[in-house]
Order: structure tokens, then C-alpha cells, then sequence
């Protein structure tokens, strides 16, 4: 499904859990993942970016940021992955995914895993050559909506010198160290139970591994992510489409040297 849905009701009469994205998404699947750790009922509807499908008037006007993952609730939409793990870890505390010892601390992982977006994943995307690159004529509206985005494009996109690439490498080497090493003697992140940490980092290293960043420095990570999938949240829901990925970003790279992009 798509955001026709948006086009035809007003947010306040849209009943159950919705959840607006696109599956080669690490945000949308830090979402999916917890409402399949939480075993709700929800439907998904696919946010196409390259149409430019998250600028839509109707999608604005429940993310303003035109970003992907978008939940709406009973009417009630949040956007931010973060902002989502919380509301549904506090809306459906069955089962609970908080570490009630280290409650502040789980909260910090959560906002550690999706602080560094643009920097980490897509910082990685990009060297690699697979990003999207943005068409000219949207650009004011990402000025308007997501300078930061275009801060990146402007600044890095495809066109990185070595020391950014290897500041990319390095910052992404970081993140995965900090995991490994919280890994080393305990199954999950905060200790020997799953917890709302767990379900927020997850989808970096595989986001990473499948876009081409080593792991087999961090044997913690890779079994850890092992354990993890082999829970039932992870099933076709939440998987990301490591094939379908990576056409897109040679599509992307192809699509990078087109006049009315700028990269
Ligand atoms: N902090 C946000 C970041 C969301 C985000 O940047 N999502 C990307 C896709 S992974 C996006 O929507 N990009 C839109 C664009 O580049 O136009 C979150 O955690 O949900």
C-alpha cells in the first residue's frame, strides 16, 4: 500500500497502526522490528523517495521533515524511529522491552543509534556510490524540509575527499566497537535479556554489512545479530532486501551522473 491512504481520510479517522516507509530503510526497520517484537497488528505503506513521494502535502503534514519511517496510531501520527520505539514501548507495555535496572542508560543507546544517521549509514551509502542523489528541481524543498540532508549532499554526497571517507570509516568503526565491546560477556546489549537497545541498534550492522562495511572485526556483533534473528520479529516484514538494495544503488550511481541531479 502507498500513502494513498493519506489522500483519502484525514489522519484523526485513520484507525489501527500504520507504518509509512520503504523496506531498504534501517529507520523503517529500527520501527517494523518493534512492532513485531511487540506483536501488534499493523499495516505498512510504502513512502517511494525517489518519486519524492515524503514531500507530498498530505505526508508533510504528519512528518514535516519528509522522512521515512512515519507511524500513525488511532489518528495519532509520530515520526523519527526513536520517537516511535518510545511511544510504543509506552502505549503497549506488553511485553516490555525496558531494562528497568538501567532504564537511562537503555534510553541513551536508543538515541545514540539514531543520532548519527546521516554521518554513520548514509555517510557509508554514499562513499560506496549508492546513494540517491537529489534532483535539481527539488532542492529548495529540501532547504526547506531537510537541510540537513542537503547540508550532506552539498558538502559530501559522491563527491568525498579521502579524509572525509576515511572520517566516514572511522565514525562507523566507533559505533561498531562500542557495540562489539557491550557484547563481550553478555548476550544482549544492557545484560542477559533483550531490551528497547537491542531492538534500536539492530538494523545498523546489517544495514552496513549489506552496503559493504566489514564486520569480522566485531565477532560480538555478528553473533549478537545472529541471536537476534533468530527471534521471530525477524521475518519478511522486517528483513531488510539485501538483493533489492544493492541494484538500487547501482541504479542510484547511474542515475548520479544524470544533468538534473545534482550528487
Ligand atoms: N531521525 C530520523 C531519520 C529518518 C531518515 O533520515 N530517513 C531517511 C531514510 S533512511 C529518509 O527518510 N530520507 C529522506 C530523503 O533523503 O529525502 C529517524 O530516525 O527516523
Amino acid at each position: 500500500m502507498s500513502i494513498q491512504i493519506l489522500k483519502n481520510n484525514k489522519v484523526e479517522d485513520i484507525k489501527g497502526i500504520h507504518l509509512f516507509g520503504a523496506s531498504g530503510s534501517n529507520n523503517y526497520m529500527r520501527a517494523a522490528l518493534m512492532l513485531e517484537e511487540k506483536q501488534l497488528n499493523w499495516q505498512s505503506h510504502s513512502v517511494n523517495l525517489l518519486k519524492y513521494e515524503q514531500f507530498e502535502p498530505e505526508y508533510l503534514a504528519i512528518n514535516p521533515q519528509g522522512s521515512i519511517p512515519t507511524m500513525i496510531h488511532d489518528g495519532i501520527a509520530i515520526y523519527g524511529s526513536e520517537n516511535i520505539l518510545k511511544y510504543l514501548e509506552s502505549i503497549f507495555p506488553n511485553p516490555s522491552f525496558i531494562n528497568k535496572e538501567k532504564e537511562s542508560e537503555m534510553w541513551e543507546w536508543v538515541e545514540s543509534a539514531t543520532r548519527t544517521h546521516i554521518e554513520t549509514a548514509i555517510g557509508y551509502l554514499y562513499k560506496n556510490k549508492g546513494g540517491r542523489p537529489i534532483r535539481k528541481d527539488m532542492v529548495d524543498t529540501y532547504k526547506k524540509n531537510n537541510p540537513e540532508k542537503l547540508k550532506f549532499m552539498m558538502e559530501r554526497g559522491y563527491h568525498m575527499t579521502i579524509e572525509q571517507e576515511q572520517e566516514v570509516e572511522n565514525i562507523n568503526n566507533a559505533k561498531m566497537l562500542m557495540l562489539d565491546e557491550s557484547l563481550s560477556n553478555q548476550d544482549f546489549i544492557l545484560g542477559r535479556k533483550i531490551s528497547v537497545a537491542d531492538i534500536a541498534w539492530l538494523p545498523d550492522p546489517i544495514f552496513l554489512k549489506t552496503i559493504g562495511f566489514n564486520l569480522s572485526p566485531y565477532p560480538n556483533v555478528e553473533k549478537w545479530i545472529k541471536r537476534m534473528q533468530n527471534r521471530p520479529s525477524n521475518n519478511k516484514r522486517t528483513k531488510l532486501p539485501a538483493f533489492k538494495l544493492k541494484v538500487a544503488m547501482f541504479y542510484l550511481k547511474w542515475l548520479s551522473k544524470n544533468k538534473n541531479y545534482i550528487h
